[in-house]
């Protein structure tokens, strides 16, 4: 299986967490590529009409795509303890959190974009001010649940812990940690883990 990605797409990390949390990175061939919203990349664009990263060409599915279809993918193909719970009430708070959490990461994204993509004469400050409004409501919204996640690890908390890293990552100034004690220290333990480690942006 060949992964498109870059170390610096938060989607692209959920997927190689994903990976290395079920043991199948091993299976994967990682292709790093760099991507832009307004330059198509033009042998992603074969794989993937949207032209966007995360992708996974499978041998038996076509290429893949985006981060939650590829992770449930790769759940599928290992026999330990499933990232997607498949019935109950786990598997909605799993699925609702990543959603919250992916949401975040849009809007985090599109603001890396308006700052770093966007010509200066085009932004739009209103614009900037209500993504981040998005990224710090769900933010609270995490601080309020995270005492709930105890020791599990599953899709929901992998995303919550790529959003925290992206985080850090393209805007070091907003210093998310002062009003957010408790999902400060959750991160710091979960920083910890080998799939994290092995996938800190750069
Ligand atoms: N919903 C998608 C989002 C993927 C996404 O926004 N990827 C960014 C990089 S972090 C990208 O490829 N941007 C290029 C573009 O927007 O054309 C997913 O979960 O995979």
């Amino acid at each position: 299986m060949r992964l498109w990605f870059n170390p610096a797409s938060p989607f692209a990390r959920k997927v190689r967490v994903v990976a290395r949390e079920a043991g199948v990175d091993k299976r994967i061939e990682e292709m790093s590529i760099l991507v832009s919203p307004v330059k198509a990349h033009p042998d992603l664009a074969r794989e993937n009409p949207l032209v966007k990263i995360p992708a996974l060409s499978t041998p038996d599915e076509g290429t893949l795509y985006d981060s939650t279809v590829i992770c449930d993918y790769l759940d599928s193909l290992h026999r330990g303890m499933s990232l997607f719970p498949k019935t109950g009430s786990e598997r909605w708070r799993e699925l609702r959190l990543q959603s919250l959490c992916d949401g975040i990461l849009d809007a985090a994204v599109l603001m890396r974009y308006e700052g770093a993509v966007r010509p200066e004469a085009l932004r739009w400050p209103d614009w900037v001010a209500g993504q981040m409004g998005k990224v710090r409501g769900g933010l609270d919204a995490l601080e309020r649940e995270c005492a709930a996640w105890g020791e599990c690890f599953a899709i929901g908390e992998i995303t919550a812990a790529c959003v925290l890293g992206y985080l850090d990552f393209r805007f070091p100034d907003e210093s998310w940690r002062a009003s957010r004690p408790a999902l400060a220290k959750w991160y710091e333990k979960v920083s910890q883990r080998p799939s994290m480690k092995a996938t800190v942006p750069a």
